[in-house]
């Protein structure tokens, strides 16, 4: 259904207050059974990394216990948690995948 505008109310002095989205960081948690090979994988596919930055940050979450995988508005940031530890759990992998806000 199309919203009209009040006629009473100038078109000039409708302006909207634009802002700029919240953004989250997507971050990888450490653990001692998920294969380095699975997380470089899902950095690929799921962050769109490429090989060698997905060797890097697989390599500073497994030094440092966390790493950042990417940052974006919350939708997006959630759906690619969700999608990470559907991915992680049928491989039965316990691979944590979290948000944060920045
Ligand atoms: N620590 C895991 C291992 O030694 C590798 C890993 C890296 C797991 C990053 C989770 C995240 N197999």
């Amino acid at each position: 259904v199309a919203t009209r505008r009040n006629p009473q109310q100038p078109v000039l002095e409708r302006q909207t207050q634009i802002r700029e989205p919240r953004l989250y960081r997507v971050c990888l948690l450490n653990d001692d059974f998920t294969p380095m090979d699975y997380v470089v994988r899902i950095l690929e596919e799921y962050f769109h990394k490429s090989h060698e930055d997905a060797l890097q940050i697989m390599m500073e979450v497994h030094n440092q216990g966390k790493g950042i995988c990417g940052v974006y508005p919350f939708d997006l940031a959630e759906t690619k948690v969700t999608l990470v530890t559907a991915d992680a759990r049928q491989h039965q992998h316990p691979l944590r995948c979290t948000m944060e806000k920045e």
